[in-house]
């Protein structure tokens, strides 16, 4: 990884070899964090963050789940972020921040422990490869389902969550593939590890809804939006496994994946095999919008 100077934690900023925490912080022995992935794109007006307010709002809904009381508001932490993009002299990044139980009892009861927050901000290219982005990536269902409910919360971003997803690309990246793909408990498509997924058939999208276990992304809300303004609507639906298969064209949208196309399924070539046309229609209007080329998202951009 590629280290920068500054890391914010608990207000102040620290140098990157420093930001450290004691080993009896509550979050590493138990997963009580909840974190958030940004992405900080260049502009031709400076550095604009994607979408910060709707992450922090999230990144604090996910917070309510644990009943962590993030010991900031909204504004502070969004100030925050800029500002450590600002510090590190950063034109492009992923930002990172993440609140978690510290340190000061052991046991599961994480309510008298204090809360930290740390916001880090370092380079990060493509998630699954720069020809994974142009050609389509290779991916595996995995024996692992994705959490329930009723178990875990799939809509809070909760790092415990993330034991899930790491299961899921191990398996994935053991048997020689690019990437997972999970099956909530029903046997319905929920999403990736760390991607929302969606389907292309007949020039219309499918994507499953929050209730299959989905997280509600906000590449996935952009993308909703990007294509309903080009005329391509979207349906929130329960989708089979075999939809996959048989689908025109298949991708995943994340902060850290972008728009990735899917190009192979369990050993199915989806549609022609490569990235479908309406994807790749779809990734240079995101790519124009986080770029600040496309006017009518510019209040989906915070300049730094
Ligand atoms: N589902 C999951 C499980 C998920 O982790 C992400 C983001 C998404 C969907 C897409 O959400 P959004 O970024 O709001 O469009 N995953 C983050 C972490 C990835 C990682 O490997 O770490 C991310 O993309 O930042």
């Amino acid at each position: 990884m590629i280290k920068t100077d500054l890391i914010w934690m608990n207000g102040k900023f620290v140098n990157w070899d420093e930001a450290k925490v004691h080993i009896l912080t509550h979050g590493l022995h138990y997963g009580t964090g909840v974190f958030e992935g940004i992405r900080c794109y260049e502009t031709k007006n400076g550095p604009a963050v994607f979408r910060l307010k709707d992450h922090i709002k999230r990144l604090f809904d996910s917070a309510k789940v644990f009943m962590m009381e993030i010991p900031f508001s909204i504004k502070e932490i969004v100030e925050a972020v800029k500002e450590t993009v600002r510090v590190n002299k950063l034109k492009e990044c992923y930002i990172r921040p993440i609140a978690f139980y510290g340190y000061k009892e052991m046991g599961l009861n994480p309510l008298n422990n204090p809360v930290d927050v740390a916001i880090i901000c370092y380079p990060w290219g493509t998630y699954l490869g720069e020809e994974g982005l142009k050609k389509g990536v290779r991916c595996k269902i995995s024996s692992w389902r994705r959490i329930d409910s009723c178990m875990l919360p799939p809509l809070a971003k909760l790092t415990a969550n993330y034991a899930n997803s790491v299961l899921a690309k191990l398996e994935a990246l053991k048997c020689g593939y690019d990437e997972a793909i999970l099956l909530n408990l029903n046997g319905r498509v929920a999403e990736g590890p760390g991607e929302n997924i969606f389907i292309v058939k007949d020039r219309k999208l499918i994507t499953p809804p929050f209730c299959a276990g989905a997280l509600p992304g906000i590449t996935r809300d952009s993308i909703i939006t990007i294509a309903k303004d080009r005329g391509v609507l979207t349906t929130e639906m329960e989708i089979l496994r075999e939809q996959l298969f048989l689908a025109d064209e298949v991708f995943f949208t994340g902060t850290a994946a972008e728009i990735t196309p899917i190009r192979e399924i369990d050993g199915r070539v989806i549609g022609n095999g490569s990235r479908g046309p309406i994807t790749e229609m779809l990734q240079t209007e995101f790519f124009k919008t986080v770029r600040g080329e496309n006017k009518e998202y510019l209040d989906w951009l915070d300049f730094v």
